[in-house]
């Protein structure tokens, strides 16, 4: 799987790809993560996109988060299920994208940019100033401040966990990932605590952590 890393290449940071690192292990599958920088759009050519991750499996390359957790269910039926199959994932997906992603990115991007080889910080400080219509430090200003905001937010993620122990239910599954992807984004390029101990989310965040022989607990990040 291609992985997105920072100027350390043991720091992988993408939100996608840790929904698929953590599918993965689900399944119980071994993957190899290969580095890859913002800039580096050649190597993921084959793929017909531009974007991580990007899953190899024997002869099979398939790209878009989505359609590999697609593609690992068709692939490894018996193994342990995704839970893909309740249409209403798809709302988890577009909630965790436009509205749990963007505003996490205000919060985040500076810290992203300060991660990243200089090449890709070009690129990012560019791409990412267009989409924000301001420059990074001006994004980040007062960030603290913005915090409630995502308290707020997080709402219906605390309602359904005070009911099931899990998104997907009993157990976990993509739904779990998806969101967990976002949080572990942040864990692994910035020291901005988002979450008290007190949260019932952060009680769920620390189970992702831990589960999987602790495969997100390990990975380069901050303590927070
Ligand atoms: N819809 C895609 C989105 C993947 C995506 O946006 N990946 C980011 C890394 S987190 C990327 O490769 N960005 C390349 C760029 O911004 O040039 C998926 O679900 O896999």
């Amino acid at each position: 799987m291609y992985d997105l890393a920072g100027a350390d290449e043991n720091r992988r940071f993408s939100p996608y790809c840790w929904r698929i690192r953590m599918a993965l292990a689900h399944k119980g599958l071994d993957v190899e993560c290969m580095p890859w920088r913002f800039t580096e759009k050649d190597k993921i050519k084959f793929s017909g996109q531009e974007r991580v991750p990007v899953l190899l499996d024997g002869n099979n390359t398939v790209a878009d988060s989505w359609e590999i957790a697609k593609y690992l269910e068709t692939a490894y039926p018996d193994s342990a299920s995704l839970k893909l199959e309740h249409g209403e994932i798809l709302f988890i997906k577009f909630w965790a994208e436009t509205v749990l992603h963007p505003e996490m990115l205000q919060l985040l991007v500076l810290d992203i940019h300060d991660n990243l080889t200089p090449e890709d910080q070009s690129y990012f400080r560019e791409s990412r100033e267009k989409l924000l219509g301001k420059p990074l430090e001006e994004v980040v200003a007062n960030r603290q401040n913005r915090l409630p905001r995502l308290q707020k937010l997080l709402t219906p993620l605390r309602s359904t966990l005070s009911k099931q122990e899990y998104l997907s239910g009993g157990t976990p599954g993509f739904s779990d990932y998806i969101v967990f992807g976002a949080f572990q984004w942040a864990r692994c390029i910035s020291a901005i605590s988002l979450l008290n101990d007190d949260d019932i989310v952060y009680g769920w965040r620390d189970k992702m952590l831990n589960m999987h022989g602790g495969l997100a607990l390990r990975a380069v990040g901050y303590p927070v």
